[in-house]
């Protein structure tokens, strides 16, 4: 670590009222250059320590910049990982209130629910399907709190990986009724398809995200606990939406899910 506790409080609160406040801001790193990993992720607990302690809960983590496409439309090489509140939650076909967002985007996911303590490190696909209790499709909705969506990846760290609303629905499924990295997903935008893709894009497997949210946790002292909602990581590039879009997402036997933007 390389910044002071004062710093990284002040840091996080800058970050909570931006998004609280639907208000962009320039990456954190222009005036901390010297912020490290560390600084990114204490930033980042900082700013949940503060939402729990006015009422949140937890709902569970999210994977981010997880498959090819997103690490090439961002520009970077390593997944991050962030946390999902209840506040984040949209309900299946119900209405994302765009004003309360800076510039909203869309990404098409597979969400896990676990039914058991998942502990790194070491963690592996076989622990993660063992643990699962059940898929369903799942959209994120992303809004960096960066000016244009220009940031480097420790100053999206401390921003909770852009994490905003989700919307998760269609058919619970059992993983061992399927291959996720051969599942179809379609995000259609106003009824026009906008991005495909296959559960693989996501590094090779979406359980392997779980994995690596576990063993990333581990290095931190926590786990992933049983009753947890994860979004395993877009499988396409984001999409960019605004007020009066509908967005769906469609999983190959799993159903579809969708929300529309007010
Ligand atoms: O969930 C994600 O893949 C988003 C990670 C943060 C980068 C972005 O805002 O696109
Ligand atoms: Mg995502």
């Amino acid at each position: 670590m390389t910044l002071p506790a004062q710093t990284i409080a002040e840091l996080a609160r800058h970050l909570d009222a931006c998004a609280s406040q639907a208000r962009d801001t320039v990456k954190i790193t222009d005036a901390h250059p010297e912020m490290d990993w560390d600084d990114a992720y204490a930033i980042q607990d900082h700013m949940r320590r503060q939402q729990l302690q006015r009422g949140a809960r937890l709902v569970g983590y999210k994977a981010g910049l997880t498959s090819h496409a997103k690490m090439r439309q961002m520009g970077v090489e390593t997944p991050v990982f962030g946390y999902l509140l209840d506040s984040f939650v949209v309900a299946d076909g119900g209405t994302c209130e765009t004003a309360e967002l800076i510039h909203p985007k869309v990404e098409p996911e597979i969400a896990f629910v676990t039914k058991a303590e998942l502990k790194g490190p070491g963690c592996h696909i076989a622990a993660v399907l063992a643990a699962t209790d059940f898929v369903i499709p799942g959209i994120e909705v992303i809004d960096s709190r960066y000016r244009d969506f220009k940031f480097d990846l420790k100053s999206v760290i401390a921003d909770n990986t852009s994490a905003a609303r989700f919307v998760i629905g269609g058919q619970p499924m059992a993983v061992r009724s399927l291959d996720l990295r051969t599942v179809g997903v379609v995000l259609e935008k106003n009824g026009e398809p906008m991005a495909f893709g296959a559960g693989a894009a996501v590094l090779g497997h979406p359980a392997a995200a779980i994995a690596a949210l576990a063993n990333h946790l581990a290095a931190r002292g926590e786990s992933i606990p049983a009753g947890s909602l994860i979004l395993s990581g877009g499988i396409t590039e984001a999409v960019a939406v605004q007020a009066g879009d509908c967005v769906s997402l469609r999983v190959q036997g799993m159903g579809a899910t969708g929300m529309r933007f007010v």
